[in-house]
């Protein structure tokens, strides 16, 4: 048995590592840890049984320490980031705040409660990004743990510092940690400023697909349920100190996802009268082709051109293998996102809806 402190659990890869712990592992004790930001949503925990959220800053060390002390925690699980780049190029200084304060703050709360204890074992488990690494060209050899970093975003920026610090925690200090960088996640409980449930999203409504530069950056796309049983995997079987490269093993130009979702919608359409009815804005209710709304925008500043995924440490030190490919993982992804409308209603009546308009207004 454990006993979980999950920061950012109730965000999106967070609530899905919530859901699926808790089916797994029913009788551990799950502490969620979560500022709610304008990504995090007490809704995305709804349904999940004896999970306390507690609403705080990873920056309020001395909550951090007290939930660690006094919940008997073993294993922290950090989840809680920033993490939508554009945001980060808009706005860098909250990316600088949350994922290397915060996380520094985590790391300190961590090493006054687990190391000056009775030495019991104990797992800080970092969650990172595939983003730390760069851009690949198309050629390059995919990424792997011994790639040097070299973010480019003030989000991968961050994200590297926050990797470097839980590195130095445990080389310094002997806290047992270990971290995860995980390629890009798609599935329930995303927020729709990220590719796929924005654009599903605006295919529903008949608003522009906006498509940054020429469409060819290459993603490497996991099911999140994926990268959660990866996470379970190197919490189980990881090697304290190490890092762990998570992947899906599906690259993909941004193009082949998009038209993937424009045919996908047009099939869910087809047969499905009712969402004709339901989504009368739709190009596909008006029988015309939801590719019709692809919108070719200014790209994205430093936009990397190309991530892929080496995952031969993971698979062969943990077991790891990806269970869902693309197309099965984004089939059950758009038909998620299709019954669960009040979700993500709710989100686009409220402060998203700022954001969307201060930041897409007038593009395309
Ligand atoms: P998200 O933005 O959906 O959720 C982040 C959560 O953290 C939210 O619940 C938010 O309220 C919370 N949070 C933010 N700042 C906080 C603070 N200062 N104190 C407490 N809580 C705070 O993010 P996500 O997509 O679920 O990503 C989760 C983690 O996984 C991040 O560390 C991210 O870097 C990493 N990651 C994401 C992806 C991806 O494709 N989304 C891929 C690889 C790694
Ligand atoms: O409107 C858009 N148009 C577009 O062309 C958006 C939102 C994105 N894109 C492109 C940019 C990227 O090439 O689609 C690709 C995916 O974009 P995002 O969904 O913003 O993801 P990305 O920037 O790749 O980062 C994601 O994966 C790694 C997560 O947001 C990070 O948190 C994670 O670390």
């Amino acid at each position: 048995m454990a006993n979980l402190l999950v920061t950012g659990g109730a965000g999106f890869i967070g609530a899905n590592f919530v859901h699926y712990w808790r089916e797994q592992h029913p009788g551990d004790q799950i502490v969620v840890l979560d500022s709610l930001t304008y990504a995090g949503n007490r809704a995305n925990l709804a349904g999940v049984n004896a999970v306390e959220l507690v609403e705080a800053d990873i920056r309020d060390e001395d909550t951090a320490t007290t939930l660690l002390r006094d919940r008997a925690i073993d294993t922290l699980v950090h989840f809680a980031a920033e993490s939508h780049v554009d945001r980060s190029i808009h706005g860098p200084d909250a990316f600088i705040d949350t994922n290397i304060l915060g996380t520094h703050s985590l790391l300190k709360a961590a090493r006054t409660v687990w190391l000056s204890g009775d030495g019991k074992p104990h797992r800080f488990h970092h969650v990172s990004t595939d983003e730390v690494y760069g851009s690949l060209g198309p050629d390059d050899a995919a990424f792997s743990e011994t790639t040097p970093y070299s973010p480019n975003s003030p989000y991968s920026a961050s994200k590297a510092a926050s990797d470097h610090l839980v590195r130095a925690y445990h080389h310094t200090y002997g806290l047992q940690v270990t971290t995860s960088n995980c390629s890009n996640n798609y599935g329930p409980y995303q927020f729709p400023e990220k590719l796929i449930p924005l654009f599903l999203i605006n295919a529903l409504h008949g608003r522009a697909l906006p498509i940054y530069g020429d469409g060819m950056n290459v993603r490497d796309w996991l099911h999140v349920e994926d990268h959660c049983r990866g996470i379970e995997a190197v919490l189980q079987r990881g090697r304290v100190g190490e890092t762990y490269c998570i992947g899906g093993g599906e690259e993909l130009a941004n193009l082949t996802v998009i038209d993937t979702l424009c045919a996908a919608v047009d099939a869910a359409f087809a047969g499905d009268p009712g969402l004709a009815q339901r989504y009368p804005d739709a190009p596909a209710a008006r029988g015309l082709p939801t590719d019709s709304l692809k919108t070719w925008v200014k790209d994205r500043p430093g936009h990397d051109r190309r991530y892929a995924i080496d995952e031969t440490k993971a698979r062969d030190e943990l077991g790891y293998r990806p269970a869902r490919d693309f197309k099965a993982g984004f089939a059950a992804t758009l038909a998620w996102y299709i019954a669960n409308e009040p979700w993500w209603r709710s989100i686009l009546d409220g402060s998203y809806r700022d954001w969307v308009e201060a930041n897409y207004a007038g593009r395309g």
